[in-house]
């Protein structure tokens, strides 16, 4: 077997950690002599040892002289709060001769440092080998690690015309038992699984895994205006922690959120994008959008706030509002109380037309539109790693707008609806040139549905860390 090859088997061994490693990273290692295994380690969960400690552990004097195959730098720090001692101290101890890493540690608090210590110690050290491989295992891990705010994967499941529901609201199922079961495999890999209040009130849905084995993620409902109904499932079934994002600075927020909370079930409140909602909108259903919400919840309101409005991409070029610069402050900065200014970068206007001027209405209060920016510093400051985004078409859209998607998942069910409600609404593109691009996209099929998917800021998670400079000319789907 060659380094490859070893390597293949740690990684495999690293995927036992699925959904319990996080916040720390999917880690496997091995322990070769002579060509032979002599034993196996994975990161079982955080808090248990690391994955070359049990490895070498299971290897005691056998070690000495062996090759240590690792998926991730060994870490080389002991600072406070960290839960177990540094792998290189134990590597140095057991007298392994060479040490084979896929990649580096992207903890700034590694990062290299792992490798060098093991050097200076006289030991040969190896990183690339499967470094691809390695990344995409822990996609989450490379940017929460460096960012404090997880990894964003948007799924969409639509018809080949961008449906992802009919007319009447009506959405179960667009896609087929294997896409929606790779669904669950997807939320049984993530930390949080997020939906907006909308999808709440049309689906009530449980966002459980069933499907599959595996642990529930933590639910995360966007509801600018805090109007989730206190009997949905998700804060009546106990299943999962639920977090109620909101806006809602009105006189009822603070009984609406009593009625909600309960242990397990937390609301949180969050800066607004500052702006005045779009309230022109509140009576009319937005465009696209059906007329009557065949919904299990009557609405608190008379409906609302219209899909991303006043919230599509900011900027006129390419990638506008992709950015992976996000400027924060004006855009994210805590709303003024009333009388509220509008916020002039934050527009739907096509560039170059004047912005229409808005008023706020009294009694109507909703605090704007939760900034997502601010939700998923939150989320990353609560050790949540990764966020699954699952609609519906507001909150895809605004994700998008905010250029908070890392990873976008499309699924598409072999069938046309004509009618219905589209995935994804104006992110202020007017020409083809101003698409956003994914890279690395993959192909996958699930029984009739195809799946697209592929990064938006790739260099976030495979680039920039010191040697490993392959990702290139990777194509995904070829191994
Ligand atoms: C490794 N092997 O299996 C893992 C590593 O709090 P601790 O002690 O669990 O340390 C967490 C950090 O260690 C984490 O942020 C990451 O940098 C590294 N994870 N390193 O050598 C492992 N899970
Ligand atoms: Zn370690």
């Amino acid at each position: 077997m060659d380094d490859r090859s070893y390597m293949e088997r740690a990684l495999e061994l690293a995927r036992r950690g699925t959904g319990q490693a996080s916040p720390n990273p999917l880690v496997g290692a091995l322990v070769v002599r002579d060509g032979d295994v002599i034993a196996e380690g994975w990161h079982e969960r955080c808090g248990a040892p690391h994955a070359e400690a049990m490895a070498l552990g299971k290897a005691g004097d056998r070690a000495r002289g062996a090759t240590l195959y690792c998926t991730l730098e060994p870490c080389c720090h002991n600072t406070p709060g960290k839960r177990t001692p540094p792998c290189t101290d134990a590597i140095i101890r057991a007298g392994v001769a060479r040490v084979v890493c896929a990649t580096l540690d992207p903890n700034p608090l590694v990062s290299g440092g792992g490798v060098k210590k093991l050097e200076d110690a006289g030991i040969q050290v190896e990183v690339g080998v499967d470094a691809v491989e390695a990344r995409k295992l822990n996609e989450p891990f490379f940017v929460w690690v460096r960012e404090r705010r997880p990894f964003v994967h948007m799924k969409v499941a639509q018809t080949m015309d961008g449906r992802i529901a009919a007319a009447s609201g009506d959405s179960q199922w667009v896609t087929g038992i294997e896409a929606r079961t790779e669904v669950h495999r997807l939320r049984a890999s993530c930390d949080a699984v997020l939906i907006g209040s909308g999808t709440v009130f049309s689906d009530d849905p449980s966002l459980t895994v069933r499907h599959v084995e595996g642990r529930n993620p933590i639910r995360v409902i966007l509801d600018s205006e805090l109007r989730t109904p206190p009997e949905a499932r998700v804060v009546t079934d106990g299943a999962a922690p639920t977090i109620i994002a909101h806006a809602a600075r009105d006189a009822g927020a603070a009984d609406r959120a009593a009625a909600l909370e309960r242990p397990g079930v937390e609301t949180v409140q969050l800066d607004s994008y500052g702006g005045i909602a779009d309230l022109s909108g509140r009576d009319r259903p937005a465009r696209g959008e059906p007329a009557e919400e065949p919904a299990r919840f009557k609405r608190v309101t008379a409906s609302a706030v219209p899909a991303a409005s006043g919230m599509s991409g900011s900027g006129t070029g390419r990638n506008a509002g992709f950015s992976s610069e996000r400027p924060r402050g004006a855009e994210a900065s805590r709303a003024p109380e009333s009388p509220r200014a509008p916020e002039p970068s934050r527009t739907s206007e096509p560039p170059g037309e004047p912005e229409r001027p808005r008023a706020a209405r009294p009694g109507l209060d909703t605090g704007g539109r939760v900034a997502i920016e601010e939700l998923l510093d939150v989320l990353g400051a609560r050790d949540i790693t990764s966020v699954l985004v699952e609609g519906g078409a507001t909150v895809f859209t605004s994700f998008l707008a905010a250029g908070c998607v890392d990873r976008l998942s499309v699924f598409f069910a072999p069938k046309v609806l004509g009618a219905g409600i589209s995935a994804i609404g104006d992110l202020g593109a007017r020409a083809m040139s101003d698409a956003r691009e994914l890279v690395y996209s993959e192909v996958r099929r699930f029984g009739e549905d195809l799946l697209v998917t592929g990064l938006f800021d790739p260099d976030r998670i495979y680039d920039g860390l010191g040697p490993v400079r392959k990702v290139e000319t990777h194509v995904y789907g070829t191994h």
